[in-house]
């Protein structure tokens, strides 16, 4: 047999295939998503787990008239090849290529413009409502992984879903596993159902034989039968919740799943199939460690290593928590579900009492926090800038308030690279300025940030210290530099001009000062409140230059022309940041040299200003 994948272009060719080039077809995905990703870096053990499922929606359901709704959108990428994005599919997560995750704008195939987690049943739903309504008639699958549906916007659509009763499938892909192992009671729920399973089966057909046939067994059973009787029961809280629930059956049964999927999709109300599936299927590494390859940088698909990274500023917060909470005893640190990204491994191992991983749900994290602050403790909220905008109101309304002692520390602030828009944390500054109480830091180094980390705790309110997803010198263990709250630091002396910057584009500012005397750098650590005292020195006697590795409107360019015009001072001015537009994925130096933020668009300010600066190359 040739290849089955070169004779699909759509997901119609589907239809004509046999049974076997289907197997054989699951089994090409694997390989061109392993071979690109190895190039690429890329969701790999999520986009393996759901590969046969992909293949029996596409058989089964008629994409792009059915509505093929991907939850995160990270598993998604058998569904790009078969859907007439195989010839690009090599240029995933590349500047200018396709983006690592479903996108409307993208194909008309995308059903949801996803990145962040829990967004597909309530889409689905306001789908079914809007289809209804306009008269008509086709089918709706949302596909959800068990980490997402530990946020509470997918149970709160869900709420919604069993009272309203509109038809829709929604496939539970449960692998027990979000990006680390997966938290909560649903979670542990669903491992009882597992296990339920297994024990009915083993009753049904003599554990002998279920060891020798499973996972074939559906295909032995008499399947209408079978799939009737998973209707289950009572106790299973769907049931509750109004939704018809079958399963749980295994999610790599590709026969099976085409059966079950011909079965379901006609029926009324809303149904949950629930299927359990193996992260990182099919490629050994990935299946024995699906926490690393969840998104591995690239690899060599012959011999898969796991790359040492660099010491990143995660690792940098994560190495001071872990020392601090030795020296504070009501530091308390949470995570939703970000244990790994946010550095938090050894923290969670040794102060695992003081530790909570509370699933995907950042407003649970940060309100969790305030109540640790209500009763005398000093949580920190490790959170990713671009997930920090789902606890916006909790921000407000549960902490700053009553001004709470919680510290958010916000990383991948900043443009994050090849994940692309929905991931730029480019906008926490813009929203967390105009909340009062608020204060807004930023370090320099991992030494500054330890530095922050400890005052932050004396000084007490709600505190957000963001830093860049890039690597950082690591700091000495046991050092804790003092700093002067709320002030700014100058790092080199000028005649004409200042470049004021912080985090990341620092070192952009100090590349683009060189040696020459006429610019100086000031490191503006404090974003909120502003150090005025040293910005009304400069902007007396300077240049400016603000520069910053987020949004120009509403961030810390404008917080400046925003003091200014209160200390009525006009200084000869360029704010610096990215413009207000979308900013697709690609790699982080490029994007920030296309928005002029970098060292040449800094020197382009100044020439602007009449500070004419020649490169130090
Ligand atoms: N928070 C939000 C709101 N969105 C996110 N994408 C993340 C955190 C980071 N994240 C990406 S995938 C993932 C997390 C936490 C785990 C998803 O688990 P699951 O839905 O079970 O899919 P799996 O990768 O296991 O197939």
């Amino acid at each position: 047999m040739g290849s089955v994948l070169d004779q699909v272009d759509t997901p119609e060719d589907l239809k004509r295939l046999s049974e076997a080039e289907l197997l054989q077809l699951a089994e090409e995905l694997r390989s061109e998503i392993i071979r690109v990703t190895a190039q690429n870096g890329g969701h790999l053990a999520s986009s393996l787990g759901a590969v046969e499922l992909i293949v029996a929606l596409h058989r089964v359901f008629n994409s792009p008239t059915d509505r093929i709704l991907f939850d995160v959108g990270h598993q998604a990428y058998a569904h790009k090849l078969l859907t007439g994005r195989k010839d690009r599919f090599h240029t995933i997560r590349k500047e200018g290529g396709l983006s690592g995750f479903t996108k409307v704008s993208e194909s008309p195939h995308d059903a949801i413009t996803v990145g962040h987690a829990s967004t597909s049943l309530a889409n689905a739903l306001g789908m079914a409502l809007a289809r209804d309504l306009r008269g008509e008639t086709y089918k709706i699958v949302a596909v959800i992984g068990d980490g997402a549906l530990t946020g509470g916007m997918a149970l709160a659509a869900l709420n919604k879903i069993g009272e309203l009763q509109k038809d829709l499938l929604i496939i539970l892909n449960d692998n027990e596993m979000s990006i680390s192992q997966n938290v909560g009671a649903l979670n542990r729920h669903f491992r009882t159902l597992q296990v339920q399973k297994w024990v009915q089966d083993a009753e049904r057909f003599g554990r002998g034989v279920l060891e020798r046939i499973s996972p074939k067994l559906y295909e032995m059973a008499d399947r209408a039968k079978e799939a009737a009787k998973l209707v289950l029961h009572q106790e299973n809280p769907f049931y509750a919740w109004g939704l018809r629930y079958v399963g749980p059956v295994d999610g790599h049964d590709l026969k099976s799943l085409i059966y079950l999927l011909e079965h379901l999709k006609s029926l009324k109300g809303p149904t949950i199939l629930h299927v359990v599936t193996k992260k990182g299927k099919g490629y050994k590494v990935a299946e024995s460690d699906p926490v690393y390859w969840h998104g591995p940088p690239g690899f060599d698909p012959q011999n898969p290593q796991k790359i040492k990274k660099g010491y990143s500023w995660s690792q940098a917060f994560g190495d001071a928590v872990t020392e601090l909470a030795h020296l504070e005893p009501r530091l308390f640190v949470i995570t939703p579900a970000m244990r790994e990204g946010s550095g938090l491994v050894k923290y969670s191992q040794t102060h695992p009492d003081r530790y909570l991983d509370v699933g995907i749900c950042e407003d649970v994290a940060v309100t969790t926090g305030a109540g640790l602050a209500l009763r005398g403790m000093k949580p920190v909220v490790a959170i990713y800038s671009t997930f920090l905008q789902r606890a916006y109101d909790q921000v407000i309304h549960d902490v700053a308030i009553e001004n709470l002692d919680v510290i958010l520390a916000i990383d991948r602030a900043g443009l994050v690279g090849a994940d692309g828009p929905t991931h730029h944390g480019v906008f926490d500054i813009a929203y967390l300025r105009t909340v009062p109480n608020l204060t807004i830091a930023a370090p320099k180094d991992a030494l500054e940030l330890r530095a922050m980390l400890k005052k932050a705790l004396e000084v007490g309110g709600p505190i957000a210290i963001r830093y860049p997803r890039d690597t950082v010198d690591p700091a000495p263990e046991g050092v804790w530099p003092e700093i002067a709250w709320g002030t700014w630091e100058v790092l080199k002396e000028g005649r004409e001009a200042y470049i004021l910057a912080f985090g990341k584009t620092l070192r952009y500012a100090l590349e683009a000062a060189g040696e020459d005397p006429r610019v100086g750098v000031v490191n503006a650590r404090f974003i909120k409140p502003l150090d005025e005292a040293m910005l009304a020195r400069l902007a007396r006697g300077f240049k400016l230059v603000t520069v910053e590795d987020h949004q120009a409107m509403g961030g810390f360019g404008s917080a400046v022309l925003e003091a200014l015009a209160r200390l009525e001072l006009k200084p000869e001015i360029r704010v610096l940041g990215l413009p207000d537009r979308f900013i697709e994925h690609g790699g982080i130096p490029s994007l920030h040299a296309k928005a002029g933020i970098d060292a040449a668009g800094i020197r382009r300010a100044l020439a602007a200003l009449g500070v004419t600066l020649t490169a130090s190359e």
